[in-house]
């Protein structure tokens, strides 16, 4: 059987190779369409000219507004289908037949920045995942950080307006490098521990298809005899979880800004598809508060040490869309969209967001229809009596349209939940109507070095130099020591560097939190490391040898290693095309560089690419024809990730393939 939604999808895709001729939306054929109407051919356009008018007012409204948060996004089809039946969990229809394959569609975003802004800015990504059920659509509306900023929605119209640009200058566009982010991180302390997450490396993906995915919030699933567990999502990615090095994500935004996008939309043209495995975090009901932490706070994760990740299925995303307004602009997710089997918990910030989602969606696809957008849905029937509002695309027939009726036998029924129909969880509920926090809310810091203990060395280099570069661009001195103020609560000596750093004063009294806990599944250095879809420039120069060079391409296509011919200018070597040159790519672009050339000299550009590939810590492969040439570059070539070899001893170059899956030496002096 296809793909349900694909052949909904199919429906309503107009293909303009299909079509016998020019039309106006009316349908009238048009014999002319390059010129307006005119009262002769140097004379003013005529008003019944209703072609160019038709033409022109549709173009004037192109345009809708974009996301207020998450308005940079990328989207892409696939598929899900779970391991096995979780009916212990779960009644939800598609996490119990492993024969079922649902589709999705996910979006990943950017959040801070505008539809334009470019991608590899140290930002939270979103990853939202709608599941086209046949129980109705089913929504996870994730990030790729396991914890969020703030513990209630109110909360949230003043962290978008602190983080988005500020509001006189419209600065900065894509990051939180700014006074008012580091201001209302200052204020409030209840963001220590989102803030360690954004700082890290977990802020600049190498690629959306290397980032896990989290529900964050804890929700309910709930099984055919009404029992529920406490879940928390996940997604893990089959390649693993892997970063960009700040200088190089920042290098990146000049020489690709949609360089995230481009990564994915290749990859699934090229049929590398993107994989990752749906996780689930699971706590009886009755265990809510054995944890030292609430499990209704959503600045909290539960650590995977103590509440193991069990794998329950896998997605893969295999095709791109056909038209990206049509389907990623046009999307609309809401935590909201649940089916039976899967409820919600009483997390203040995700009850919050059950009201944002569906509002906003008013405002931004005009009006309340915008489920009958073809990417919207639903892939079974849907029946209601519900009727009329703006772009209303149904024909509803029949007399009546209210509940409880006689004339139609009060038709459309309600399902009782034995046949489907969604309950809500009969949760009991009992208490004074207050404007509060709960007392077991309260401790902002204890996870945030929870996760600071759990980073290697250079992990916590990396949040120091973070915070130091995102300080460093806040104009207050007062914004900057209230921010070391937080970041002394959390680790003494993450305060003592970046005060030192920023020229600002780290308070006399360490107030770090004690513990010295530890998560080891926190350290991206845990992570699945294979050469698989990684991307390696070979930097061409003087007369190469083509044969010589099909070999090591064809060398690395068997890794699956993917490759770019890089040269001075773009030509044919033998049947490669030689597209890039070092005009149009950089080595912020790839995960390695492969000196090729047969010159004896290194020209300018050649060994920029070279030194910075070094300095980004990625694997450089080099022949030793060059030892002499570089001898004197910022390239050591006896410190690791560096691998010469000839073609008399190849083993340098397939130790060079390790390194591909390796990424990243850190020990480099
Ligand atoms: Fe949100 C969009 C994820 C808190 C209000 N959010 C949006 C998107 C993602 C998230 C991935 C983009 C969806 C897409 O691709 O179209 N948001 C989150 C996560 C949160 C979170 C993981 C915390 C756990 N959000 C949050 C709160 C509120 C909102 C607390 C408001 C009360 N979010 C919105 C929104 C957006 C949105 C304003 C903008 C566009 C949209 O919804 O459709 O309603």
């Amino acid at each position: 059987m296809g793909n349900k939604k694909e052949e909904q999808l199919k429906q309503h895709t107009i293909d303009n190779e299909q079509q016998a001729g020019l039309t106006t939306n009316q349908g009238l054929k048009m014999a002319e369409d390059e010129f307006s109407l005119k009262a002769g051919r140097r004379g003013p356009t005529l008003i019944e000219d209703f072609h160019f008018r038709e033409k022109m007012t549709h173009f004037d409204h192109e345009r809708i507004p974009e996301r207020i948060v998450h308005a940079r996004g990328v989207g892409a089809h696939g598929e899900f289908q779970v391991y096995e039946p979780l009916a212990e969990f779960t009644k939800a229809n598609f996490l119990n037949d492993p024969s079922k394959t649902t589709p999705v569609f996910v979006r990943f975003s950017t959040v801070q920045g505008s539809r334009g802004s470019a991608d590899t800015v140290r930002d939270v990504r979103g990853f939202a995942t709608k599941f086209y059920t046949d129980e109705g659509n089913y929504d996870l509306v994730g990030n790729n950080i396991p914890v969020f900023f703030i513990q209630d929605a109110i909360k949230f119209p003043d962290l978008v307006h602190a983080v988005k640009p500020e509001p006189h200058t419209e600065v900065p566009q894509g990051g939180s490098a700014h006074d008012t982010f580091w201001d209302f991180v200052g204020q409030n302390h209840e963001t220590a521990h989102m803030v360690m997450w954004a700082m890290s490396d977990r802020g600049i993906p190498r690629s959306l298809r290397m980032m896990e995915g989290f529900g964050v919030h804890t929700f309910r699933l709930v099984n055919a005899e009404g029992k529920a567990h406490f879940v928390k999502f996940h997604w893990k990615p089959k390649l693993g979880v892997h970063s960009q090095v700040w200088d190089e994500a920042q290098k990146a935004v000049g020489k690709n800004a949609d360089f995230h996008r481009v990564d994915l939309y290749e990859a699934i043209n090229k049929g590398d598809y993107p994989e990752w495995e749906l996780g689930l975090q699971l706590i009886p009901e009755e265990d809510e508060f054995n944890y030292d932490f609430d499990i209704l706070d959503p600045t909290k994760l539960w650590p995977e040490e103590e509440i193991p990740v069990k794998l329950v299925g896998k997605m893969t995303l295999n095709r791109n869309v056909d038209n990206f307004f049509a389907e990623t602009e046009q999307v609309a997710f809401h935590p909201g969209h649940l089916v039976p089997g899967i409820d919600f918990s009483n997390d203040p910030l995700l009850q919050g967001r059950l009201f944002s989602y569906t509002d906003t969606q008013l405002s931004r696809l005009g009006g309340p229809n915008f489920h009958q957008i073809p990417i919207n849905k639903p892939v079974c029937p849907f029946h209601n009596n519900q009727r009329d509002g703006m772009h209303q695309m149904a024909v509803h027939k029949g007399q009546t349209s209210y509940h409880k009726n006689a004339l139609n036998n009060n038709q459309p029924e309600p399902v009782p939940a034995d046949q489907g129909g969604f309950e809500h969880y009969q949760e009991k509920i009992d208490g004074h109507k207050i404007r509060g926090r709960s007392d077991s809310f309260l401790d902002f810091y204890s996870q945030a070095k929870l996760f600071y203990n759990s980073m290697t060395d250079v992990e916590k280099q990396h949040i120091q130099d973070a915070c130091s570069f995102e300080l460093g661009k806040c104009e207050s001195d007062m914004v900057k020591e209230n921010a070391v103020d937080l970041l002394n609560r959390i680790d003494r000596h993450l305060a003592e560097v970046v005060a030192d750093n920023l020229g600002v004063h780290v308070p006399e009294e360490n107030n770090e939190v004690q513990s010295d806990k530890t998560s080891p599944a926190l350290s991206m250095a845990n992570t699945i490391k294979k050469p698989d879809t990684k991307s390696v420039a070979l930097l061409l120069a003087g007369d190469v040898d083509a044969n010589q060079v099909k070999q090591w391409v064809q060398t690395l296509a068997d890794h699956n290693v993917n490759y770019s011919l890089v040269g001075k200018k773009a030509y044919m070597l033998g049947d490669l095309k030689v597209k890039e040159t070092y005009d149009t790519v950089d080595s912020s672009l790839f995960d390695a560089a492969f000196l090729v050339s047969a010159a004896m000299t290194v020209e300018d550009d050649v060994l920029e690419f070279i030194e910075n590939t070094y300095k980004h810590y990625k694997p450089l492969a080099l022949h030793v024809h060059h030892k002499e040439a570089l001898a004197t570059c910022r390239v050591k070539q006896d410190q690791p990730g560096v691998f010469t070899f000839d073609e008399h001893n190849l083993d340098g170059f397939n130790a060079f393939i390790d390194g591909i899956a390796t990424a990243r030496f850190w020990d480099r002096a």
